[in-house]
């Protein structure tokens, strides 16, 4: 089945066993779309409802202990995203509430009125509504006895005692959107695998990751119209990968697919001869729009072709097929899809897929007239719809539990660390 895992790591991998070497990170994903679920750029606020007196061995307590794994310059995630950063508050010891909106962490010998089983360490809910996440609690089980420390698990005066910070870790790693590499198939040193071990920091599978949702810092080099980047086909065919993280809408640029948008990139092709060119953003890790354009300054384009879905609501990447003409420059705008709910268009990293057949023999269209640049457009469609109600959007089954779907787009799964 495809996965909208980027592009990237399968440049090398052509068959299954070198993709369990060649890929790593995976997501948490919406069933029906197949999509990651992330959040909305800006703040993802969190309450610690944590003990924030007792000094553990490492001089932290465990408030500071989870306020550094989400925010430390060095060792946390916020150095990590380009387009979110955690925040987060210190209250009294206590228990949070599902699906209350607001993300809580806190201990609990019976998270939200369940039992937990043996080995696990902690959990951490994902709330979600379309492709967005909207709440994640993190409970850690009080039947271990908790410290924080570095270096490897359970050592020395360590035996017996969990460390708080690499668990932390993990779990705000699905608060972020990450699902367990080793769960899935994948065979890589990350934070994100399932079980917790003598890794105690973030990996660079983890921080690719969650780079892959949040992207880089700073602003796509290909924001504006005006800084597309050339793709140059290899045979008949290029993929090229980027990011709108962070990416604006200049003035007088048109609305992608007829969607509002507001985070759009740009690319630009030259046709070396006339045939027919599709492009796609399968791969992409976000609800995208494109639109195919011909012109030299972003207020005064001709649209050849646009698509948002290549089904409408479900597969959301976007496709179009366009007749091209010898010597002609396109302009191809990724835009993020914007459902008008006060976030902006959706941003992360895409992949950009771009065909080329050549016409091949000169062409002996009816039309005698040498052609401008307006061609025929079509949008692909090809997919047939599926029976309604089906959630198997592609993405493959979720791993730790799923406890239920609060409807086609919104549901909740709880992700848990084992203990090693
Ligand atoms: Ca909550
Ligand atoms: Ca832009
Ligand atoms: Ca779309
Ligand atoms: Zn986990």
């Amino acid at each position: 089945m495809r996965t909208k895992r980027p592009h990237f790591l399968f440049l090398v991998a052509a068959g299954g066993a070198l993709l369990a070497l060649a890929c790593g990170f995976v997501f948490i994903k919406n069933d029906t779309t197949g999509l990651p679920l992330k959040w909305a750029p800006g703040n993802i606020v969190m309450k610690l409802m944590v003990d924030n007196s007792t000094v553990l061995s490492d001089g932290n307590t465990r408030a500071t202990t989870l306020q550094a794994a989400l925010q430390d310059a060095t060792r946390g995630w916020n150095p990590n995203l380009g387009d979110a950063q955690f925040t987060s508050t210190i209250v009294a010891p206590g228990s949070g509430a599902d699906g209350n909106s607001v993300n809580e962490v806190f201990f609990s010998s019976s998270p939200y009125g369940t039992s937990w089983d043996s080995n696990t360490l902690a959990i951490t809910t994902a709330w979600y509504s379309g492709n967005e996440r909207v709440e994640g609690d993190t409970i850690f089980n009080t039947a271990f006895t908790w410290d924080s420390y570095r270096g490897p698990l359970h050592a020395g005066a360590m035996a017996g005692k969990e460390d708080i910070q690499r668990v932390a870790l993990h779990e705000f790693g699905h608060t972020l959107g990450l699902d367990h590499p080793d769960e899935n198939g994948q065979t890589v040193t990350a934070i994100m695998n399932s079980h917790e071990s003598s890794v105690d920091s973030l990996q660079a599978d983890d921080i690719n990751g969650a780079q892959s949702l949040y992207g880089p810092k700073g602003v796509p080099a290909n924001d504006n119209f005006a800084s597309a980047i050339a793709i140059t086909l290899s045979g008949t065919s290029a993929t090229v990968t980027g990011y709108n993280t962070n990416a604006t809408k200049e003035s007088g640029e048109p609305n992608h697919a007829g969607n509002s948008g507001g985070r759009s990139v740009w690319w630009k092709w030259t046709a070396p001869s006339t045939g027919t060119a599709t492009l796609t953003t399968q791969g992409s890790l976000f609800d995208t729009t494109l639109g195919v354009y011909t012109g030299s300054s972003v207020g005064s384009l001709t649209t050849i072709a646009s698509n948002d879905d290549v089904q409408s609501g479900v597969v959301q990447y976007s496709s179009v097929t366009f007749s091209a003409t010898s010597g002609v420059t396109y302009y191809f705008g990724v835009d993020g899809f914007n459902a008008s709910d006060g976030h902006g268009a959706d941003c992360a990293a895409i992949t950009l897929n771009l065909s080329f057949s050549s016409s091949g023999t000169t062409t002996t269209s009816s039309s005698s007239s040498s052609s401008v640049s307006t061609t025929s457009i079509s949008t692909s469609s090809t997919i047939p719809p599926t029976s309604s109600g089906g959630g198997g959007g592609g993405g493959g089954a979720p791993s730790g539990w799923f406890l239920g779907a609060l409807g086609l787009l919104a549901g909740m799964r709880r992700l848990r660390a084992k203990r090693g």
